[in-house]
């Protein structure tokens, strides 16, 4: 059902009049109401919601404590007819014999929850694993700015409500989207995630950071150096680290030569284990990591212990979320995980699992850090490079994106195994805009590269890292 207005005028528009009722029908079965509206669209309501929502609750001396209980036991319904002038629909109920009216009015505002309470496309989306589409095709679905917000107004009132909605359902099905010729200004970002969230997730890093290399200054974070950084989720050492979607917004990007940007379907890579060695898959979806983050600075000291491979509940097994960065993961000397961290680490940088391409001015990236982990290329100094980064809350993420799709009449549309990734515009070649990084140096021969003490290559020289005594990690 269409549902006109934007997010911000919700309320008036729950209050638009409603359409003239044409019938209603009771599905004794389906143990709901059904009403036709006389504009073609249709509604359902479930008994128990009618029963805990009847108009008397709101008025009468109501007892909340046993509403529920109530609504459940006495739900059944009878019978149902449109209100003599039209404006309602009567429900009798079989338990008591009452009935209640319920104002054509409140039926229709509340079609939105309805939606959203009993289906939910959104959270039921498959995940279109990058190594079930083909090889030569690119992996990042890609929008351009001038369409998803046209007159720059970063309003739901200017926006293009669809292209929005395609923007998150994109990074919920297939991991991340790519947005071009967005404005080349430092809060761009900040206005973005008002879009397509209630705003940036702060962190101790900030509401957003800039990825500067800054040779005068302290870099207290590998992000914040020229240097390569491979394949990671950020803020491991955070719990809602695994709850995010990360923005990157390319500011500047000059070195003809480097600064490339990589991306990999960890959850995708993850599942290819299970199969091709299932005790790696064991040992990363059982094995507790600590990550560790002393953040001074921030009078913070971060830890928390998860497995690389979070496996979801419900009995699904399947891999919810991967966790991976090698650079704070405390003291790990485990021959065995070590072992099958390379392996992980491997198989992320074959072409089935991962994207190189080079983020070019006004460009913006979104990703989940739940299933995507990211890297970058080292470049030049002397050549410019600036990304401003920040993270949405994933959950308001699929809230927001639940009601785009919802009021834009959007299309979540089904994960088909094999198909090319519908958003793409090419079919070719992954761009090589430069080398892929090298892998990163997980090996059992090398156990110390996981441990804190190994914080020393790449920082050398000018690039020494600031909180030398902390895990000082990417974020
Ligand atoms: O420089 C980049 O491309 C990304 C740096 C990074 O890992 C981050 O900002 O989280
Ligand atoms: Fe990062």
């Amino acid at each position: 059902m269409s549902f006109l207005g934007s997010m911000l005028k919700v309320s008036s528009a729950a209050a638009e009049t409603a359409p003239r009722l044409s019938c209603v029908s009771v599905d004794q079965e389906k143990r709901e109401v059904k009403i036709m509206w006389q504009n073609g669209l249709d509604s359902s309501f479930q008994f128990a919601w009618l029963r805990f929502n009847r108009p008397e609750i709101f008025t009468a001396n109501w007892e909340h404590e046993t509403a529920l209980k109530e609504a459940l036991q006495k739900s059944a319904v009878s019978s149902v007819s449109v209100a003599s002038e039209g404006g309602g629909v009567v429900v009798q109920w079989q338990t008591d014999g009452q009935s209640s009216l319920f104002p054509a009015e409140q039926l229709w505002a509340f079609d939105l929850g309805r939606g959203v309470r009993y289906r939910d496309p959104v959270g039921e989306l498959d995940r279109v694993l990058w190594n079930s589409l083909p090889v030569s095709g690119d992996r990042i679905p890609k929008f351009d700015f001038r369409e998803v917000d046209p007159r720059e107004g970063y309003s739901l009132e200017t926006a293009n409500q669809k292209q929005l909605a395609a923007v998150s359902v994109a990074v919920l099905k297939y991991g991340c989207a790519r947005v071009s010729n967005c404005p080349v200004e430092t809060n761009h970002l900040a206005r973005l995630g008002r879009l397509l969230s209630s705003g940036l997730r702060p962190s101790f890093w900030g509401t957003d950071y800039d990825v500067l290399a800054d040779p005068a200054g302290q870099p207290a974070n590998l992000a914040y150096t020229p240097t390569r950084i491979p394949f990671h989720t950020d803020l491991p050492y955070n719990s809602f680290g695994s709850e995010l979607v990360q923005m990157l917004h390319c500011l500047d990007n000059a070195d003809p030569e480097g600064g490339g940007s990589q991306l990999a379907d960890g959850v995708a890579a993850a599942e290819f284990i299970r199969e091709a060695d299932p005790e790696a898959f064991q040992v990363l979806s059982t094995t507790e990591m600590t990550y560790d983050y002393f953040a001074p600075e921030a009078a913070m000291y971060c830890t928390k212990k998860t497995p690389v491979f979070v496996l979801g509940g419900g009995g699904t097994g399947r891999v919810e979320r991967v966790v991976f960065n090698h650079r704070p993961l405390a003291g790990c000397e485990d021959l065995e995980v070590l072992g099958a961290l390379s392996k992980f680490a491997d198989i992320l940088e074959r072409p089935e699992f991962s994207v190189t391409f080079k983020m070019q001015k006004g460009d913006m990236v979104l990703f989940d850090n739940s299933r995507l982990l990211h890297g970058r290329a080292a470049w030049r100094p002397v050549f410019r490079r600036h990304l401003k980064g920040g993270y949405l809350c994933r959950d308001e993420f699929m809230a927001r994106c639940r009601f785009l799709v919802h009021t834009s009449d959007g299309e979540v549309g089904g994960a088909e195994k094999g198909k090319q990734c519908p958003y793409a515009e090419t079919s070719g070649k992954e761009e090589q805009g430069d080398a892929a990084p090298s892998p990163p140096s997980f090996s059992p021969s090398h156990p110390q590269s996981c441990a804190l003490k190994a914080l020393s290559v790449e920082e050398s020289g000018k690039w020494r890292l600031k909180a030398m005594v902390s895990s000082s990690g990417t974020p």
